[in-house]
C-alpha cells in the first residue's frame, strides 16, 4: 500500500496580488503523474487546504478538479481543515464526498479514526483554543500554554490508545496541523504566534503513532523518525524561494511504514532584486526564464541615494509599462536613503524646516522640475483640493 501525505496547499494563493493559480496546476499535473505512475492508493491533505476561509470560485474549482481526478483514479482520500480554512466551508459537500471515498474533518468533534486494510488513520484538524480547552477543563492548576500543549496531546494519546486497542495489529497514522518545537518556519505561516508558544515537543508523539502526517510548517522537515512535516507543494513566500517542494510518500514494508520525501521539479524562479533603478533595469533585462516554466517573479527593491521626484516619475512609468514574459514583478519597493537632507537642500540656509508649512515644501519641490507659471498654479490648486479633503478625513 502506497500512501502520500502532502498539506498546505493554500488553493487560492496570492502573493502580493500575484495569483498563484498556475503553480498550483502545475503541481496537480506532476502529482497525478506521480499518483498513476506510482499505483498510489490513499492520498493525505493535512490542513490548510485553501488559502482563504471565503475561497474564490476559481480556487473552488481547482479543488473539486482535483478531487474528481482522484475519484476518477480511484483514490480514496482524506482531508483536514487547517487554520486558514473555514469548518463550514470545508465540511458542507462532506456526505456527498464521503459516498465517494473522500473523507474531510473540518472539525475535533467530527473526528473518527478511518481504516484502510491495515491502515488505521486519525484525521485530526487544526485544534481551536476553545476545543482544547474542553479537554483539560479540570486540568485548571496549568498555566494556559501548558493546558493547551496538554489538550493536544491528551487527543491524540487518547485517539491512538483507542484505535490500538480495537485494531492491535493495525499500522497507526495521525493527521496533525500543528506546530512542533524545533520547526524551521518560513514567512507564510499566518498566526502562527499562538501555535508557537504552544509547541509540542514530539517526544509527546514518541510510541503513539507509526507515523504522524504533519501541516502548517510550509518547509518540508522531519521532526523525528515518525513525526514529518511534507511542507506545502509550491513556495508561499520568497522566503521559501530556496525551498525543495514536494510531498511524502510513505509505504507499507515488512509491517513498518518508511517514508520518503518527493521533489517537485522547480515550477518557476523567485527571485529578490536589489540596487539602483538603472541597475535594477540591467539585471531584471538579463533574466531569462528555464523553459517550461512560468516567469519568474520578483521582488524588487529600488534604493536611490537623493530623494528625486524625476526618479520617482520615470520609476512608475518604467513599472507601469513593465511587460515582459520572462519576469513578473510581484512586489516592489522605492527608498531613498537620504530623504531628510533632500527636503534639508530646498530650504534657505538660515531657514528653519519648522517654518515652512506643507504647501511651501511643495511648491518649492515642483518648482525643481517646472518654471511654467500655469502649471504651477494647477498644482498649486490641486494640492489645496487634496489636502482639504486629507484634513476632512481626519
Ligand atoms: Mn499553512
Amino acid at each position: 500500500m502506497k500512501i502520500i501525505h502532502t498539506a498546505d496547499w493554500h488553493i487560492g494563493k496570492q502573493l502580493h496580488n500575484i495569483d498563484l493559480h498556475e503553480d498550483f496546476d502545475h503541481f496537480v499535473k506532476y502529482f497525478l503523474e506521480f499518483i498513476i505512475k506510482e499505483k498510489v492508493d490513499l492520498v493525505l491533505v493535512s490542513g490548510d487546504i485553501f488559502d482563504t476561509s471565503v475561497p474564490s470560485n476559481q480556487a473552488r474549482k481547482q479543488y473539486f478538479n482535483l478531487l474528481t481526478s482522484l475519484v476518477k483514479l480511484q483514490i480514496k482520500v482524506i482531508l483536514t481543515a487547517g487554520n486558514h480554512d473555514s469548518i463550514s466551508n470545508i465540511e458542507a459537500p462532506k456526505e456527498i464526498l464521503e459516498y465517494l471515498d473522500i473523507y474531510v474533518v473540518g472539525d475535533m468533534d467530527s473526528v473518527k479514526p478511518i481504516t484502510f486494510g491495515e491502515v488505521t488513520i486519525i484525521p485530526i484538524p487544526f485544534l481551536y483554543d476553545k476545543d482544547v480547552r474542553k479537554i483539560v477543563a479540570e486540568q485548571s492548576e496549568l498555566n494556559r500554554v501548558e493546558s493547551v500543549k496538554q489538550g493536544i496531546v491528551n487527543l491524540f494519546q487518547s485517539q491512538s490508545a483507542t484505535v490500538r486497542q480495537a485494531y492491535p495489529q493495525h499500522l497507526l497514522i495521525a493527521m496533525g496541523h500543528l506546530f512542533m518545537q524545533g520547526v524551521k518556519e518560513s514567512e507564510s505561516e499566518r498566526d502562527i504566534q499562538v501555535g508557537k508558544l504552544a509547541a509540542i515537543e514530539s517526544e509527546r508523539f514518541d510510541n503513539l503513532f507509526d507515523y504522524v502526517a504533519l501541516g502548517h510548517i510550509h518547509r518540508p522537515q522531519r521532526i523525528s523518525d515518525t513525526v514529518r512535516y511534507s511542507g506545502s507543494p509550491i513556495p508561499l513566500s520568497f522566503s521559501e524561494r530556496d525551498d525543495k517542494k514536494g510531498f511524502v510518500v510513505l509505504e507499507c514494508l515488512n509491517g513498518k511504514l518508511e517514508s520518503n520525501f518527493v521533489e517537485i521539479p522547480k515550477m518557476r524562479d523567485f527571485k529578490k532584486v536589489s540596487g539602483t533603478f538603472v541597475e535594477v533595469k540591467e539585471k531584471i533585462e538579463a533574466f531569462v526564464k528555464p523553459e517550461n516554466q512560468l516567469p519568474i517573479l520578483l521582488d524588487v527593491e529600488i534604493i536611490e541615494e537623493k530623494e528625486d521626484s524625476i526618479v520617482r516619475i520615470e520609476v512608475n512609468d518604467w513599472l507601469t509599462r513593465y511587460k515582459s514574459a520572462q519576469c513578473v514583478i510581484a512586489n516592489f519597493k522605492l527608498k531613498f536613503v537620504n530623504t531628510e537632507n533632500a527636503i534639508k537642500s530646498l530650504l534657505q540656509i538660515d531657514q528653519n524646516i519648522a517654518e515652512m508649512n506643507p504647501r511651501n515644501v511643495f511648491i518649492k519641490k515642483i518648482t525643481e522640475e517646472t518654471s511654467d507659471t500655469e502649471d504651477l498654479a494647477l498644482m498649486g490648486e490641486s494640492f489645496d483640493e487634496l489636502l482639504e479633503i486629507a484634513l476632512n478625513e481626519k
